[in-house]
């Protein structure tokens, strides 16, 4: 699928657009089944130290962390992409059906920025209301980078892995606000808009199901809010940006993911992927990934 005239456009004045349906089961299947697996050994690993009694087995990948949380909430450590690197997760990042919709807003050339996170939020009343990374305050994502990508074209893309709705925590945005441009952030459970500068224009929740995108620009106010259902809100956000502009992240790898001057160039090469993040996770560690304000 690619974008109509009509939804760039849509995009570039109110610098947020859902694109609905682009991936199909087969496109998701390998994530999630990745994800079960991990989710699977996680809980074992947990029940050798006798912090989980029942693994529910049975249940679904949209229940079945909710369950094991409420056991221990040592459940989700270490899952992000960054940590758990799977094989599926690393192809995921060029999905074709992604990458088609991705070249109508920023162009053929395309590098994945390394700012990439899948996130299980877990129900509200296991793991509380309060801001965090899970029930993310009001942001924008230019205030997670360094100044270096102040000029960077870094477009966010929000993909729905179960149905996000309303009451387990989809995303809300402040459409149209964009254009004036980065607001000042401070750090209060996260890194968030100072109120005072937050826009006054009402913001709109975003409920997409099951393999609908929401694109959002870098300028674009966002939150999002807590799971009040018992089952989990499985999403995942990356960011692609045009190949050559600062990441903002200069010490996490990013690569190419498509090319249409030149295709060797993408970056397919899954050993060589973990190795980097290994490497980049050892030499940044205490290093502030956000800007101060
Ligand atoms: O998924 C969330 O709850 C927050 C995501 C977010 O802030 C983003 O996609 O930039
Ligand atoms: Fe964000």
């Amino acid at each position: 699928m690619s974008l109509s005239e009509e939804e760039k456009h849509a995009f570039r004045e109110e610098g947020v657009l859902i694109a609905e349906g682009v991936l199909t089961e087969a496109d998701l299947a390998p994530v999630i089944s990745e994800y079960s697996d991990w989710v699977d050994r996680r809980a074992r690993f947990l029940q050798a130290e006798n912090k989980i009694s029942d693994l529910c087995e049975k249940e679904p990948f949209e229940k079945r962390l909710a369950s094991l949380y409420a056991q221990s909430p040592e459940i989700t450590r270490d899952m992000d992409i960054m940590y758990a690197r799977g094989p599926a997760t690393f192809a995921f990042l060029r999905n074709a059906h992604l990458l088609d919709v991705v070249e109508g807003l920023i162009g053929p050339e395309i590098t994945c920025n390394p700012i990439q996170h899948i996130r299980a939020k877990p129900p509200a009343a296991l793991s509380g209301e309060g801001a965090g990374f899970y029930n993310v305050p009001w942001h924008q994502d230019a205030g997670v980078t360094w100044e270096e990508a102040d000029n960077s074209d870094i477009l966010t893309l929000w993909i729905a892995l179960t149905d996000a709705t309303v009451e387990n925590g989809c995303m809300e945005v402040i459409p149209g606000v964009w254009k004036q441009g980065y607001r000042e952030h401070w750090d209060e459970n996260g890194t968030t808009i100072r109120p005072d500068l937050l826009p006054e224009a009402p913001p709109r929740p975003v409920p997409v199901s099951k393999g609908s995108l929401i694109f959002m620009h870098r300028y674009t106010p966002h939150r999002s809010t807590p799971n009040y259902s018992s089952g989990v809100r499985w999403s995942m956000d990356l960011r692609y940006q045009p190949t050559g502009q600062p990441t903002g992240r200069p010490f996490h790898p990013a690569f190419v993911v498509r090319s249409a001057t030149n295709p060797e160039s993408v970056f397919t090469d899954y050993t060589e992927w973990t190795r980097q993040w290994i490497a980049a996770l050892e030499s940044s560690k205490g290093m502030k990934a956000h800007r101060v304000k």
